[in-house]
């Protein structure tokens, strides 16, 4: 009888650092336990589709290795919990506010560092942080890992962040992936494509370097040289200009320089774009055709072409398309790349921002190595960072330069708390580890990058073992530093209240009951028709580029190819794409068994031309190295990339490759234009067989 009675469900929201942020239906099996989680099916975005990772998400959440204990270092860092002991709560907070008082007095309130990223999204759990900062003064973050350079190349045309209506795509007759690849990295997306190319045989474009999972499904698939997508957008303006397939009207009324466009462009010829990209001629003049014949053409931006030096000029090209052809006007036509900037939710309790100091300083998270091992250029004049408290992050894995982020994590003077729900390779550095609560165990409230929902959660289950929330241990230390702040005074049911009501959305408690609101602007606000984002109101083909960012030089005046990647040579013939794995997402579930099983191991993929000129057989191990730094992984042979590209899908810990370290160690932390960000997929390496 009771294995056919059904198991209740509660509605959640994914917390994940995805854009798709689903609504959720959780099954619940009893106060601390899930089943199986599913995709709300009311929900007209998320429409009944999760990803794997997250339908199974039981075992994450009820994971044997699941910290549920405060612990204070004992032995050796960087080994992992047997090095560590038990302790109470009282203890470990009264620990590490003491240690940041000692490092404060020494050095100064900018001596401390609190650290975090978005390993949940939540409003409340991920910025909380930013309150503890900006009432102690500490030291602020720029946080470069994931989406300043694609806003900034999005921001630079369109003058805001937000774009065409998500699910418009299924009213779409093209849809162009580019730099993306949801199928692994926002599924839902396919679904909303899927409906396009059954009703109206819409056409899927993708341009990625390799054959993803997403390319694999398109009707048309541009596999070009990484960081050369300013050549290719370059290349179809050019054919739209030269067979007069550009919506005149529209140019003249919406956007700034055309003229001025079309004789710049005069010479960015399909063979100039073919010789940069590595595609061929006539694939690049049907693509601009069928761009240019299609009114209702959609185009969706990933954020994999943006992680290069170019990758601001690259993706403020790309939004030049639907410029030129109008595609703005139609249903189903336009770009998307995020909408998390069109909520305008009042975050003023949550962060803080009532204490902002300008004064202080703002160091990068991507260049967290050169930070702690003491760059000048880096530390801006200002103390060492003697004391750090990490959420949300794995740095230690996710950062570029992993060999600087491990030896500035080593420094004997450095004390670190980090918040965590697993023993990760960051947590094992730590001299005090918290534990944390997972989504489905405490309150909170999101929006979406990828659509235009907002939602409300409350727990689900009891929180694991002594798990606390990331803005209850920060209320812990507040109160034990003696700071001050509402944001640390108050429940945080009764702020994620305040907070929605400041920003006139409907309460906590009205939004928890109709699950999700749906904050979608009419049309023609969405898709620019009442204007663009931009001081004059028009898209801007020659951007002003000191709008998004300070460090400008060397970027394009209108369009361009930026040659400013790290160039193949011959010492290192190989570009690397250091793409995201389908089961994995960032380093959380590298602790799940399933998603490691169909991971298997760290892989590099390799053209068969490629593999058979350097002796590597399919299976066979290789070294992999630049100037940072050498690893060593599994080869595959694999068609689906040009011959000089290779891609090792990520992110491993450290400690599964077979020396140690992972693929963040080739990466460069130099930051990209013009306002910083990591250049995860800008790499030049060379590849060995080892026998
Ligand atoms: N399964 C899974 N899902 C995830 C994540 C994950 O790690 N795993 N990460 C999450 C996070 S934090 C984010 S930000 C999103 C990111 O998701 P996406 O927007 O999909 O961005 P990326 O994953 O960085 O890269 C996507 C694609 O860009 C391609 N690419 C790399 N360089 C270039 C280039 O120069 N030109 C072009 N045209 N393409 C290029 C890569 O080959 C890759 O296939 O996904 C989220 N979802
Ligand atoms: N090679 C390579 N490197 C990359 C990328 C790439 O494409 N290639 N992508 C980059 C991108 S786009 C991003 S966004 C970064 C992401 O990098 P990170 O933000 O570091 O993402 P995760 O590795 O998932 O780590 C998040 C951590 O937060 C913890 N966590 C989750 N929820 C909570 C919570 O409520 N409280 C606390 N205290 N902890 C919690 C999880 O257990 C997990 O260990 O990685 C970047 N690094
Ligand atoms: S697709 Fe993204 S938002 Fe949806 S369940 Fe998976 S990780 Fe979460
Ligand atoms: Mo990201």
């Amino acid at each position: 009888m009771s294995a056919t009675k059904k198991i209740p469900r509660v509605h959640s929201t994914c917390p994940h650092d995805c854009p798709s942020t689903c609504a959720l239906e959780v099954e619940v099996v009893d106060d601390r336990t899930i089943g199986r989680v599913y995709g709300a099916k009311d929900n007209s975005y998320t429409a009944g589709v999760v990803c794997a990772k997250v339908a199974r998400y039981a075992e994450r959440i009820h994971h044997p290795d699941r910290l549920g204990q405060p612990l204070r270092r004992v032995g050796r860092k960087a080994v992992g919990l047997s090095e560590f002991e038990v302790i109470s709560w009282d203890e470990a907070l009264n620990e590490v506010a003491t240690q940041f008082q000692k490092s404060i007095d020494q050095h100064g309130s900018e001596t401390l560092w609190p650290y975090h990223y978005a390993g949940t999204m939540g409003l409340l759990q991920r910025d909380a942080l930013d309150c503890f900062r900006h009432t102690l003064k500490t030291s602020r973050q720029h946080a470069t890992f994931c989406i300043t350079l694609a806003d900034a190349g999005w921001i630079a045309g369109t003058g805001a962040k937000r774009g065409s209506e998500p699910r418009e795509m299924a009213n779409s007759d093209l849809i162009v992936v580019w730099g993306g690849n949801p199928v692994s990295t926002q599924v839902n997306v396919m679904q909303h494509i899927s409906r396009a190319r059954r009703e109206r045989q819409a056409k899927l474009v993708v341009v990625d370097p390799y054959r993803t999972p997403t390319a694999e499904k398109a009707d048309l698939h541009l596999m070009l040289r990484p960081g050369s997508d300013g050549a290719l957008a370059c290349a179809v303006m050019h054919v739209l200009f030269a067979e007069t397939l550009v919506d005149k009207d529209y140019l003249e009324k919406y956007t700034d320089v055309p003229a001025e466009l079309e004789k710049h462009l005069l010479h960015k010829t399909p063979e100039w774009a073919a010789e940069i990209t590595g595609l061929r001629t006539e694939e690049i003049i049907a693509f601009a055709r069928l761009y240019g014949q299609t009114q209702r053409s959609f185009i969706r931006l990933g954020y994999g072409f943006s992680r290069s030096r170019n990758g601001a000029a690259n993706v403020h090209a790309v939004t030049c398309l639907p410029a030129l052809t109008g595609a703005w006007q139609y249903p189903g036509g336009g770009a998307l790349y995020s909408n998390s900037g069109m909520y305008g939710v009042d975050q003023t309790l949550i962060k803080g921002l009532d204490r902002v100091d300008n004064n202080t300083r703002v160091l990068d998270q991507s260049r967290i190595g050169d930070v702690l091992c003491g760059n000048p250029r880096d530390l801006q004049g200002g103390p060492p960072v003697t004391a750090m408290i990490i959420q949300n992050t794995n740095p230690v894995v996710v950062a570029p330069e992993t060999r600087k982020v491990i030896a500035g994590m080593q420094r004997d003077d450095l004390f670190v708390c980090v918040h965590e729900q697993f023993m990760t390779e960051t947590a094992a550095m730590a001299d005090i580890v918290l534990p944390a609560t997972m989504f489905l165990e405490h309150d909170d409230f999101y929006q979406a990058g990828g659509h235009t929902h907002l939602q409300t959660t409350r727990p689900v289950i009891e929180p694991f073992a002594e798990c606390r929330s990331n803005h209850r241990v920060l209320s812990g230390l507040a109160k034990r530093m003696g700071i001050s702040h509402v944001c640390f005074e108050t429940g945080s049911r009764e702020l994620i209240d305040q907070s929605l009501r400041q920003s006139g959305y409907p309460t906590e408690d009205d939004l928890y009951h109709q699950h999700w609101h749906d904050c979608a602007y009419d049309f023609d606000t969405t898709n620019f028709l009442n204007g663009f984002g931009t001081p004059d109101s028009k898209f801007h083909f020659k951007p002003d580029w000191k709008r998004v960012g300070q460090d400008t030089d060397g970027l394009p005046e209108l369009p361009d190819h930026m040659p400013v990647m790290n160039q193949s040579d011959e010492e290192h013939p190989f570009r690397l794409v250091a793409a995201p794995a389908r089961h994995f997402l960032n380093t959380s579930f590298t602790e799940t068994p399933t998603s490691v099983r169909y991971e298997k191991r760290p892989t590099i993929l390799i053209h068969p031309a490629d593999a058979a000129a350097l002796k590597i057989e399919d299976g066979g191990k290789v070294r992999v190295g630049n100037q940072l730094a050498d690893l060593v992984l599994h080869a595959r042979i694999f068609d689906g990339v040009q011959r000089g590209v290779v891609v090792i899908e990520s992110i491993w810990p450290n400690k599964a490759f077979e020396e140690g370290l992972g693929v963040n160690a080739l990466i460069s932390a130099e930051p990209g234009k013009p306002n910083g960000g990591a250049v995860f997929h800008d790499t030049a390496v060379w590849v060995r067989a080892v026998d």
